[in-house]
């Protein structure tokens, strides 16, 4: 099965190529922006209006919502083992977590980084995104007492929401007043297990090497 993935770097579109990458499938990188002054690809805008990524294509159909994208994708590649198969007893924290990551912790991201998004006034900014930083604390806390002593998300065994959490730490920017990720231990192990993954190694490559 062939794949395409409009992409941007430092996105959410990068945690999506480390699940291609981890499924062993093809696919292309379609080089796509983040930055709000470019124009995107106008095939990527067809399929989300929103201009976000990521943004999959795949058997002439296409679809985004990073969360949903991985949902899809580990179903669809299920001999990967990188998520609970439907059924399994953890499907239920797998989906929810998830789902958690993408309405809760990227929204608190959001707000923190576009605080403009949020509010009618440039006045009321700043109040924004100091509250969005607090929303990370908040938000991260959940998600560290949830991992509590596990060895990954989701208890013993890797998956694709580990692959998602190491994304969302890489996020984390103290200088622009975010928390610290060791404020959150148990989320600190995991994002540096994460680390030994060779997937993750070569797609964040820079990133590695730039903060470790
Ligand atoms: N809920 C969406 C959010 C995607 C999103 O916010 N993508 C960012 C990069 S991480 C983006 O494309 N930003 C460019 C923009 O907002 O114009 C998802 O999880 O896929």
């Amino acid at each position: 099965m062939n794949y395409k993935l409009f992409y941007a770097n430092e996105s959410a579109a990068q945690g999506v190529h480390v699940i291609l990458e981890e499924l062993g499938v093809h696919y292309e990188l379609i080089k796509s922006t983040i930055d709000r002054s470019k124009p995107r690809p106008t095939k990527q805008l067809e399929i989300n209006p929103n201009g976000w990524v990521p943004v999959l294509m795949y058997d002439n159909k296409g679809m985004y919502e990073c969360a949903a994208i991985i949902i899809f994708l580990c179903d669809r590649h299920s001999g990967a083992n990188l998520a609970p198969k439907p059924g399994d007893v953890t499907r239920g924290l797998y989906l929810q977590t998830l789902v958690y990551f993408s309405s809760s912790l990227q929204t608190a991201f959001q707000t923190s980084y576009y605080p403009d998004r949020f509010v009618d006034m440039p006045e009321d900014e700043a109040s924004a995104q100091k509250r969005g930083i607090r929303r990370l604390r908040e938000t991260w806390t959940v998600i560290d007492d949830q991992i509590g002593n596990n060895d990954w998300v989701l208890g013993k065994n890797f998956s694709a929401v580990d692959i998602y959490l190491f994304m969302l730490t890489t996020w984390l920017s103290p200088t622009q007043g975010h928390p610290n990720i060791s404020e959150f231990p148990n989320v600190e192990r995991i994002a540096h297990a994460a680390m030994s993954r060779p997937s993750i190694r070569h797609i964040y490559a820079d990133w590695i090497s730039e903060n470790s």
